[in-house]
């Protein structure tokens, strides 16, 4: 697709910057370290990459904590070498879409700076300010993502203040029009320096309840990636410190501004437990409010056909007029060969197959920078640990540093090649220096290749891009369905399991011709498919 509508079925590459590429020796990495990199990422074949926060931040949260939303931390730069990226990118044909961490600000913002002096400066009601319990006690039960209560007293106001996250995130109040302004004029200094689009980071999160009414008790409790096992968050059904109805009014005010400029797009992270369908309907339809929101149904340990029917097939049915972008991994999960491979020795089969499937999708897709090479996670020591969520509920939950350990580029190099430092921020694990950018170059069969054949696939055919998706069922226990667009229809049968499988395809499905789908076996089919364990097979619909 091209012009306003690039993003529709749109191939985004993230990139953590603390963790893609360092130039100047202090063990993290940096944006010129991305402009040096954006050639391995353009040749991939992806449209846009997304960059994660790189604001000026204590980072508490590694940049999810913004101080100034209108300037680049010293630790990854300037905003001289952003422009120089951002034409570096342009220059290659990619889109460049930057997170916006709007929903909390740090407790270092001059904004919260000046909102916790007193109750009455002009900042006062820009944060979730309240008073205590009688007893003393915070003023209702929400609870912090990151653990504790989702309140922190502050002792000059002698009021308490909401945070989802770290103490030191505070909220922002939503509800207050002048908080609305305020980071809606942050947006706008992005889009007159001219990036192409927005993630907007916990979406949903922006809007709490005004009477601020208890959470009740979850039914079941949610367990996940909203909430591990071990954080007590899980609990509670999140009705009121999120996804309030004043927030459609607010996308639509964000939609506005977005429009009065050309090609531009947002992708908001939803985040919702078992809501996140209709969450995403409510944000995505219409054409007035986000493009496409991204949920965290792949992001999970379940790689069976009968979940992608679920996700994929309810998204279908339920958002008529809206856009899903899927991932299987970010920055906030154990990457996913990890989730998805049995044993070690078949990670290389499952990252492959796991990118077919994922670009045969109906959506726009993220890739997660190190999938393309096939990382596993990193196993690291308590010790190495810098996410603060890992720290607090170290050893039940490990937290999200071994997905965010440092790109390998050069295998025989220090540190990979991602700092001539001593010390890297994260370590780089040597598993990870055996997989490689410069090994993976020189091996045909490597998972890197893959990825670029594979992106190419996707390219060839308009129906992958944003044809329709149809489930077919079949006896046997496959993924299959097909995409068409424009009288071209394409069939898939994607076997997940360790067994070969012989598949009946449906009656009525007439099969034209085989399409060799790179890295998978090439059998002509008639009426049934024969596919080896974890294999998928393509074919043209007569
Ligand atoms: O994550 C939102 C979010 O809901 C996370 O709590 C998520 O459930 C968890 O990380 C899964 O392990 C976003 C960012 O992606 C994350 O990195 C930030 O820490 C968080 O917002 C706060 O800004």
């Amino acid at each position: 697709a091209a012009g306003a509508d690039w993003w529709r079925g749109a191939v985004i590459y993230q990139v953590y910057p603390r963790s893609f590429q360092d130039t100047d020796a202090n063990g993290l990495g940096d944006i010129k370290g991305i402009t040096r990199r954006l050639p391995h990422i353009a040749a991939l074949g992806v449209d846009a990459i997304w960059l994660a926060p790189f604001f000026t931040s204590p980072m508490a949260d590694m940049g999810y904590d913004v101080a100034d939303y209108c300037d680049v931390d010293p630790i990854f730069g300037t905003l001289a070498d952003f422009d120089e990226m951002m034409a570096a990118a342009h220059e290659l044909g990619l889109k460049v879409i930057i997170d916006q961490v709007i929903s909390h600000t740090s407790d270092r913002h001059p904004w919260f700076v000046e909102s916790r002096t007193s109750r009455d400066n002009p900042k006062a009601d820009w944060y979730v300010w309240a008073d205590p319990k009688p007893d003393g006690t915070a003023p209702n039960n929400w609870l912090s993502i990151f653990g504790g209560p989702g309140w922190e007293w502050d002792g000059v106001r002698r009021q308490y203040y909401q945070h989802n996250f770290l103490t030191s995130q505070p909220d922002l109040n939503f509800h207050n029009p002048k908080v609305q302004d305020a980071v809606l004029a942050a947006v706008k200094f992005w889009l007159d320096r001219g990036v192409d689009g927005f993630r907007l980071d916990t979406v949903n999160y922006y809007f709490c309840d005004k009477e601020l009414r208890d959470n009740p008790p979850a039914l079941v409790a949610t367990g996940g990636l909203d909430a591990p096992e071990s954080n007590p968050y899980g609990m509670q059904n999140h009705l009121y410190d999120k996804t309030q109805p004043e927030n459609i009014g607010f996308l639509k005010r964000f939609r506005a501004l977005l429009d009065q400029y050309e090609d531009r797009t947002t992708v908001g992270e939803v985040g919702d437990g078992a809501r996140s369908l209709q969450t995403v309907a409510a944000y995505t339809s219409g054409g007035d409010k986000l493009h496409m929101c991204y949920t965290f149904d792949l992001l999970g340990p379940d790689f069976t056909p009968a979940h992608f029917r679920r996700c994929v097939g309810d998204f279908q049915d339920n958002v008529v007029d809206g856009w899903v972008c899927w991932a299987f991994s970010n920055h906030d999960v154990q990457r996913h060969v990890s989730r998805f491979a049995e044993t070690e020795e078949e990670q290389p089969r499952v990252a492959k197959l796991a990118i077919s499937l994922l670009s045969t999708l109906r959506g726009s897709i993220c890739l997660y920078q190190g999938e393309e090479l096939g990382l596993p996670e990193a196993e690291l020591a308590f010790e190495d640990l810098r996410d603060p969520y890992g720290i607090r509920f170290w050893p039940a939950f490990k937290g999200r540093d071994g997905c965010r350990t440092p790109m390998p580029w050069e295998a025989s190099r220090a540190h990979a090649g991602f700092t001539t430092a001593d010390k890297s921020w994260l370590p780089v694990p040597y598993q990870h220096a055996a997989l490689a950018v410069d090994k993976q170059e020189a091996d045909g069969d490597s998972v890197l290749h893959h990825y670029r054949q594979t992106l190419a696939f996707r390219r060839d055919y308009a129906a992958l891009r944003d044809g329709d998706m149809t489930f077919l069922d079949t006896k046997e226990d496959v993924l299959a369905f097909t995409r068409s667009k424009g009288g071209e229809t394409l069939l898939f049968v994607f076997n997940l399991s360790r067994k070969p499988v012989k598949v009946a395809l449906p009656k009525g499905i007439k099969l034209a011709k085989t399409i060799a789908m790179p890295g998978f076996g090439t059998a002509d089919a008639g009426a049934t498919v024969v596919l080896a364990a974890l294999d998928v097979y393509c074919g043209k619909l007569a």
